[in-house]
């Protein structure tokens, strides 16, 4: 099925296509930024590349991001794609094709691989009642309340008449066809994750949707819509002119599919090399050559992700240290393939050491040397010394050929961390050398004569190394090369990749008489305000996107936070421990000035005499206690306040915790997604009567397990005396999901 013949001189890789739940971060940042410099040196290369990114815009998740922002899903959609389009944009990526799923050309495409499907015998009518994760859009094994095993959020039952995709007839076929192409996936726990699933058994999968109307329409069967993963995997080939009549996109498919490489996030390896070669299988399409996983991105210890509220945004470093920087640190420091930390301060060291001090600094001493010392024109130098040369220009050399064999492979083959760090080897080599021969210094005994030679051997034997070494970096730091080439009178980098420069870069290029493009900065050292900027950057936009959240027209009215909310400094949750039979007051007391507390999900029992409020009733004066208390204790600030997501949540399922007689499970819809939610509430609140009732929760708690169920969120209470609690509500309307600040 891999057609691995001919097309060997043309690319064709793709990003997954993002869901406009959410703005984008750094994360799908990642995954589009290593497209691009993938595709940056194809093309470089001489091969035709084609590089497609996109947005997945349909789907339930979608359709209730859309209703708690207030507005339509097309309109909803339009805005977020608007925004990581603009964001690849700005960052300077070179994709050549953007797909939108709500595009007619994509809806053609996904109808006719329906029907194909269809047609073929391999989709059937039958009907689904079983637990759906809307986050993941996914079909999930287990009981009513299993949590998602993805994401841990807790799943829906749906009950629905689904039309189903035989994937069980692909079990062995696909077994036979990883064993057939050991390159299809990577690396190789994702290899060994997809297999261990096949050979687990594979149910046929439910391939459209009945409950709701915002996706594509099954061909003559309108009430269904494609199971939102079809229709996304579909964008693949819909984006080349799959389901097109025109010549033009008949021949785009034909030239670029299969793709080479399908680029991805680890946990939807699934979907790509299990279900989309089934689907193409079925419909006797070409499956992708491969499909690779990149790690993620970790930031305070868990997965950047726009629920777990810990993101950062590509545009902020891009405006404090540039996209170079950015593209520079992701593919250096993070092993392709592995998780990998980021944070503000190993970005600055390595800025700093690699780049400023490294490259930058490298390029910076050769040019103005150049310049001073030979009117910026490359001087002529003895080719037999550079070539043979004595001991360190032929070490130069050496290391430079070496680096152009090694750096290759490792690039092409995803290792761009080896890569760049092989590069980086050349950049300090040239850089010893330098400051070995010093050619700014002219001792005593050197004549004039031979001090001129040395100098024009060291800086023509630096400059081309520099050459070599902006050659290789152009894919990873575009920009910063573009301007090294201009300064070395090479003209614009950009159009000697057009020609396909890297094909055979090789050392000895840049010629004697070469005039050099004037000095200009490349990295400009960070000072230590660099990660307080950025930092600041980000709380900046904390703030305007809670405040816009709470004026009704942000993207937070529902969809999610979308900028970096810090977990530890989310308020942190009382113990998880039971609480001590309170004395329950038989009724609410009298209205007092009672604490809020933001941990009563299982409320610890306050010890006697503890600052938890202890409202005393028809007492006064306790009241003006609590609220001295109150007003004594640490003071936070808005930014800090912003932090912690409290949203209306209406209670939907209230049942007891078997063997815990305190706890009670609820499941709480949130207008844009329902959640699990374990709260010490049970001696207080018969479960039943809590069905309906509208609450307030903390959405952006870290999930936690109790008696080995995940509470996703906690709601909030006033905690009397004794630790009993009264529900926070509301006596007007209020929409689901709103923001509370
Ligand atoms: O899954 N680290 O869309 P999505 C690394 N629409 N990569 C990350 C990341 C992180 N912390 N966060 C996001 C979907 N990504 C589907 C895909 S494809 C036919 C449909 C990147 O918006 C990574 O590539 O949830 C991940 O797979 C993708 O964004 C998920 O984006």
């Amino acid at each position: 099925m891999t057609d691995s013949s001919s097309k060997s001189n043309r690319f064709y890789l793709t990003t997954p296509i993002y869901y406009v739940n959410a703005r984008p971060h750094l994360g799908h940042a990642y995954s589009t930024i290593v497209c691009d410099a993938i595709a940056r040196r194809k093309r470089a290369l001489g091969i035709e590349t084609w590089f497609l990114t996109g947005t997945d815009e349909h789907g339930q998740k979608i359709e209730r991001s859309a209703k708690a922002a207030g507005c339509t899903p097309q309109e909803f959609a339009t805005k977020v794609a608007g925004e990581f389009r603009g964001l690849w944009d700005r960052l300077g990526l070179t994709y050549d094709d953007f797909i939108r799923t709500t595009e007619e050309r994509h809806k053609r495409g996904v109808q006719k691989l329906f029907a194909t499907l269809r047609d073929k015998g391999y989709i059937y009518k039958g009907s689904y009642t079983g637990q759906y994760c809307v986050s993941d859009e996914a079909y999930v094994d287990g009981p009513p309340g299993t949590p998602c095993p993805d994401c841990g959020r807790i799943t829906e039952t749906v009950s629905e008449e689904n039309y189903f995709f035989k994937l069980s007839a692909f079990e062995r076929k696909l077994l036979e066809f990883y064993e057939a192409n050991p390159g299809f996936m990577g690396p190789e726990s994702t290899r060994r994750e997809v297999i261990s699933f096949v050979r687990g058994g594979l149910k046929d999968l439910s391939v459209s949707r009945t409950g709701f109307s915002w996706g594509i329409p099954v061909p003559d069967d309108e009430k269904h819509v494609v199971y939102v993963w079809l229709d996304a995997l579909a964008n693949y080939i819909t984006a080349l002119g799959y389901g097109s009549d025109d010549p033009k996109d008949i021949a785009r498919f034909e030239k670029f599919w299969p793709a080479d490489i399908h680029l991805i996030g680890k946990e939807i390896s699934r979907f790509h090399c299990v279900y989309w070669p089934a689907f193409l299988m079925a419909a006797g399409i070409a499956t992708p050559r491969s499909v690779r996983a990149n790690g993620w991105l970790l930031f305070d210890q868990g997965k950047m992700s726009k629920s777990r509220g810990n993101i950062v945004r590509a545009e902020t470093v891009d405006e404090v240290l540039g996209a170079d920087a950015l593209r520079y640190f992701l593919l250096r420091e993070i092993p392709f393939g592995q998780d990998g930390n980021f944070s503000f301060d190993a970005l600055v060291q390595r800025y700093n050491g690699d780049l400023a001090n490294g490259y930058g600094n490298l390029v910076s001493r050769v040019v103005n040397m150049v310049h001073k010392y030979f009117g910026g024109v490359v001087p002529v130098c003895d080719v037999q010394y550079l070539t043979v040369g004595t001991e360190k220009e032929g070490a130069i050399w050496n290391r430079a050929e070496f680096t152009i064999s090694q750096f290759g492979p490792l690039f092409d083959d995803l290792n761009f961390s080896e890569a760049l760090k092989s590069l980086w080897l050349l950049v300090a080599q040239t850089d010893s050398y330098l400051t070995a021969y010093a050619p700014w210094k002219k001792p005593a005994e050197r004549s004039d004569a031979e001090h001129a030679a040395l100098q024009a051997r060291v800086l023509a034997t630096a400059a081309e190394a520099i050459r070599v070494i902006t050659a290789l970096a152009y894919p990873v730091v575009p920009d910063a090369a573009a301007k090294v080439w201009r300064q070395l009178g090479l003209g614009e980098i950009a159009d000697a990749a057009k020609r396909g420069f890297l094909k055979d870069l090789a050392w000895g290029g840049l010629k004697a008489g070469t005039k050099f493009g004037e000095p200009a900065p490349l990295f400009p050292r960070a000072e230590k305000d660099a990660m307080e900027r950025m930092q600041s950057l980000e709380d900046e936009n904390n703030r305007t996107a809670v405040e816009a959240a709470s004026d009704g027209n942000g993207e937070d009215g529902g969809a999610a936070p979308a900028v970096a909310q810090r977990q530890e400094a989310v308020a942190a949750p009382a113990k998880a421990a039971e609480p001590k039979a309170p004395a329950v007051p038989a009724k609410p007391p009298a209205p007092v000035a009672a604490k809020v507390q933001t941990a009563p999900a299982v409320p610890a029992a306050p010890a006697a005499g503890s600052a938890a409020a202890s409202a005393q009733p028809a007492a006064p004066q306790a009241a003006a206690e609590v609220t001295a208390a109150a007003g004594q204790a640490l003071q936070i600030s808005i930014d800090e306040f912003a932090k912690v997501e409290l949203r209306v949540a209406q209670i939907l399922v209230a049942e007891r915790v078997p063997k815990a007689d305190k706890l009670l499970r609820l499941e709480v819809d949130l207008g844009y997604e329902k959640r699990q939610i374990l709260a010490g509430i049970a001696q207080h609140y018969e479960p039943e009567k809590l069905i309906g009732r509208k609450i307030v929760i903390v959405a952006n708690l870290a999930p936690r397990k109790m008696r080995g169920l995940e509470s996703n969120g906690m709601l909030l209470a006033a905690s009397l005396e004794g630790g009993a609690p009264v529900l926070a509500g509301f006596l007007e309307e209020v929409p689901l999901g709103a923001r509370l600040k």
